[in-house]
């Protein structure tokens, strides 16, 4: 498993429980640095919000927590006695934050009122736990938001999805498609939800990359989240949630990896450079390569790139190359007692593996240049092998057949729910139900007369179907 010989997880002795070892976390500390200062710029607080939700509070939402209830974790017990009343582990914490919400905010001057934590919550997931993309206890960023107007909440779903995107396609060099859930795929307890879909075409599956949710009134509804207008009357609160989690990371190791292990975008990457050194049997050549590395590390550095040696003399350079490999650094430069003589360095590039030889004079810039040129080139690499995936089809026979080839299928669909579980029941076997994914917020053009491919009625929308994670 690439994940653990990578060195990014450590299984637990609970199903679904996972060590983060420092090179995930890093991972994870990147893609808050990004998105921390983007966020506070729109005015959002930083909040921290309580583990625990009581049995009360929890059931105030039970008509859409009624699906999840059998994932929720419970204390029942402390010490040898039993508690009084159980309380839940938060598996989101919209009944946790709501309740506040509906004290904090009283008037119209108390509006928008926006908050975020990044914390750990606990989904007793009971089908196959997966690191990072299906796991009982995960560290996920959860956004809460309460508006005066629907326009406005509006606005920030969208300038959230975007936010997401840039996480996906500049730091991880994950291509996404933002979109519209369909009915049936929405958080049941919001309006509408919106999503950023990536897929990984090892295995043919589309997976959800994180969500900005319009929850419309419904909560507000529920918790008395109610403010006095401008002319002094009450109204209900318009609100949003959203979110990512550690299954960002996932993705990310899915699409990138090879047959040599992990495959590191260099901007989330904790070690950008490996220098090896090359030894030789005489040990003054030896001292002058070591001298080189060490020289190498300190003018990367000072550029602020992370770089690293390994010096360790009971491995050899080969078995350093692969180690290295493994866990997806994306530059190796190797230093040997030629590249001495010729004052260079060898540079060897994970993404592609090419070899170059580099002058050591100005050689940081250059790395630096070469880091940017990884970047982009896995980013647009993973594009085309995700494009190359994506078919558009008419009928329902082309369906059938792009879904065996593991396609990712843009369809017309009449947006109809009872049409959508037909063709869900329809495509259920060993490898699992095709569903809607996303309705892409950037609809192609539809030709007048488009049918639906699966009803026959007139299409509404372009839709992408597929499995998924
Ligand atoms: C599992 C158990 C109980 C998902 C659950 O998407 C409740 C839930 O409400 C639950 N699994 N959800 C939906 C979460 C909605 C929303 N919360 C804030 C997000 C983003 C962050």
């Amino acid at each position: 498993m690439v994940v653990t010989k990578g060195e990014m997880i450590e299984y637990s002795d609970i199903s679904g429980c996972y060590t983060l070892r420092p090179t995930s976390t890093h991972i994870w500390r990147i893609l808050q640095k990004f998105f921390e200062p983007e966020i506070e710029k729109m005015e959002v607080e930083e909040c921290y919000f309580e583990l625990f939700v009581s049995n009360k509070s929890l059931q105030k939402e039970k008509d859409h927590i009624q699906g999840f209830a059998p994932e929720v974790a419970w204390v029942t017990r402390s010490g040898d006695s039993d508690l009084e009343n159980p309380i839940a582990i938060r598996p989101t914490s919209e009944t946790i934050i709501y309740p506040k919400f509906s004290k904090w905010i009283r008037g119209h001057r108390d509006l928008p009122k926006k908050v975020y934590q990044y914390c750990n919550v606990v989904r007793w997931e009971l089908s196959n736990p997966t690191p990072f993309i299906r796991c009982r206890e995960f560290l996920w960023q959860e956004g809460h938001t309460a508006h005066a107007t629907k326009e406005e909440a509006d606005i920030e779903v969208l300038q959230i999805l975007e936010l997401y995107r840039r996480l996906y396609e500049e730091y991880l060099a994950v291509p996404v498609i933002k979109g519209k859930k369909s009915e049936l795929e929405k958080f049941a307890g919001g309006l509408y939800t919106t999503t950023v879909e990536a897929f990984i075409p090892n295995t043919g599956r589309s997976v959800q990359g994180a969500t900005s949710h319009c929850l419309g009134q419904n909560f507000a509804k529920m918790f008395e989240v109610k403010f006095e207008d401008e002319k002094g009357e009450k109204a209900l609160a318009w609100q949003n949630s959203w979110g990512y989690s550690i299954r960002m990371i996932g993705v990310m190791v899915m699409v990138h990896s090879d047959d040599k292990g992990l495959v590191m975008p260099p901007k989330v990457s904790a070690v950008q450079v490996i220098v090896i050194n090359v030894p030789h049997n005489d040990s003054d050549v030896n001292r002058k390569i070591e001298n080189a590395c060490l020289e190498t590390v300190e003018a990367l550095c000072a550029m602020g790139i992370r770089v690293k040696q390994d010096p360790r003399d009971n491995y050899t350079p080969g078995w350093k190359y692969a180690h290295w490999e493994m866990k997806g650094v994306p530059l190796r430069i190797e230093i040997g007692s030629r590249d001495l003589e010729n004052k260079q360095v060898r540079t060897v590039r994970r993404d592609n593996g090419a070899k170059v030889n580099v002058p050591m004079a100005g050689l940081a810039d250059t790395v630096k240049v070469m880091l940017d040129d990884i970047q982009q080139s896995m980013f647009l690499v993973a594009k085309d092998k995700r494009d190359a995936c994506v078919q558009v089809i008419k009928t329902w026979d082309e369906f059938i057949e792009a879904l065996g080839q593991k396609k990712l299928i843009l369809a017309p669909w009449c947006d109809e729910e009872e049409v959508e579980k037909h063709v869900k029941a329809k495509t259920k076997e060993e490898s699992g139900a095709c569903k809607t994914l996303c309705s892409p917020i950037d609809q192609p053009e539809m030709p007048e007369g488009t049918l639906c491919f699966a009803s026959g009625k007139p299409a509404k929308k372009w839709t992408y179907w597929g499995r998924s994670y």
